[in-house]
């Protein structure tokens, strides 16, 4: 109960940020995207990441409220970016099970875009294969609805949820994020080597993106080149940064 005092204290007085990860296309070398993970600024324990307080947040509610925070930020981050002459990239924000859930969430999503005066095409949201698979239905008649909106679509965490081939086939995604339990032993790990290779042809197969997360080495990026692998994002592009650190890092090669 503490606990939840505490987090809606933290979201009346915002002591949420967010930091940014560089997603970047093999092919171009571009940072063509960033992934929005949020991070709590606690008073007295200093940054808790969002794996200790998220799963608090969707059990209490609170994962709404914060939720909307989130995507507010991020296209208002993202809309400012633009706005200070840098390339336009996307921005992706990840989306729990509860949030997708609510009866009013794309309108909210809508609201975000609106109030941020960010165009839909460069916010992506990422959904995982758990939160699909609750209510396939259901799912699939909102990520519709945001497919009109004009906001993409990714499925976080693939492979390690169950959606079949056959219901993939019915997602209007645009990519696949290869989780990176399956990157971490790579190239060494003949398993794991096959289970990213059979994914990245999946994905072709079904004419999506893919991305691989967790990339921390030169090894790791030369396998999932040689696969075929469209983009990665992981610590060996950059750890996931402030906004403004992100700029400079987007001004480099142009400014
Ligand atoms: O950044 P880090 O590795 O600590 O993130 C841990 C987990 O928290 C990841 O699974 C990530 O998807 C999730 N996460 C990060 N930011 C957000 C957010 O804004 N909303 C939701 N629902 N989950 C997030
Ligand atoms: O579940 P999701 O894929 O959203 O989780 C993203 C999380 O993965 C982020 O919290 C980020 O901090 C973490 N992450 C990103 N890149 C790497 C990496 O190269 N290695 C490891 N170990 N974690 C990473
Ligand atoms: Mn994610
Ligand atoms: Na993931």
């Amino acid at each position: 109960l503490e606990r939840q005092e505490e987090l809606r204290r933290a979201l009346a007085q915002t002591e949420f940020f967010l930091q940014y990860q560089p997603q970047m296309d093999l092919v171009t070398g571009r940072i063509f995207a960033v992934e929005a993970l949020i991070r709590w600024r606690h008073p007295e324990r200093g940054i808790v990441s969002p794996g200790e307080f998220i799963p608090l947040a969707e059990e209490t509610g609170l994962i709404g409220p914060i939720g909307d925070w989130t995507l507010r930020t991020a296209c208002r981050q993202n809309k400012a970016w633009q706005l200070s002459g840098l390339p336009p990239i996307v921005v992706s924000v990840n989306v729990s099970a509860r949030q997708f859930q609510e009866r009013d969430w794309v309108e909210r999503v809508a609201a975000a875009l609106e109030e941020s005066g960010l165009e839909a095409r460069y916010l992506e949201l990422e959904l995982t294969e758990s939160l699909i698979m609750e209510d396939v239905q259901q799912a699939v008649e909102t990520m519709h609805r945001l497919e009109q909106l004009g906001v993409h679509l990714a499925i976080d965490d693939f492979g390690t949820g169950y959606s079949s081939l056959s219901s993939l086939k019915r997602f209007p995604v645009g990519r696949l994020k290869i989780d990176r339990s399956f990157v971490k032993d790579l190239p060494g790990d003949s398993d794991d080597a096959a289970i990213a290779t059979a994914v990245i042809s999946l994905g072709h197969l079904l004419q999506l993106r893919v991305i691989a997360e967790g990339v921390e080495t030169r090894e790791q990026l030369d396998f999932l080149r040689a696969a075929g692998c469209d983009e990665i994002q992981g610590y060996y592009i950059s750890r996931p940064i402030d906004a403004m650190a992100l700029q400079a890092l987007l001004c480099l090669p142009h400014c």
